[in-house]
């Protein structure tokens, strides 16, 4: 996203109302970065740990170190943020991830939030 806003200036240094107050708009360029998701995975008591890290690996790219010390955490702390995305990237691994676990017949949750 982005919009310029104005930037009224008077074209002279004096602040008189003389002649040399002639009206002078720049234009500044302001960025607005889009929010941003984390993508979160829970813990539970059923999904085993082999099919999680299996998930880290495939949906988010991790090696399996990687993969099994994330997992280690939701394991041990019960949530953990595994990735950072725009809307409609988050909302996709979500997706994928909860269609994984349901296929596989696990009780595996995925969920986002905005930062
Ligand atoms: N707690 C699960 C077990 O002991 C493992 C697990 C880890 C499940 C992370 C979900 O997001 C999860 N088998």
């Amino acid at each position: 996203m982005s919009a310029h806003v104005p930037i009224i200036t008077m074209s002279g240094a004096n602040d008189d109302d003389d002649a040399d107050s002639a009206v002078v708009t720049k234009t500044r360029a302001r960025t607005k970065r889009p929010p941003l998701y984390k993508v979160l995975l829970l813990n539970d008591d059923y999904t085993p740990m082999e099919f999680v890290v299996a998930v880290l690996e495939r949906f988010f790219g991790m090696s399996h170190a990687q993969a099994f010390e994330i997992m280690l955490t939701v394991h041990k702390k019960g949530v953990a943020v595994v990735g950072v995305f725009s809307h409609e990237i988050a909302e996709t691994k979500v997706a994928q991830v909860m269609d994984f676990a349901r296929r596989h017949q696990h009780p595996l949750q995925c969920t986002m939030e905005k930062e």
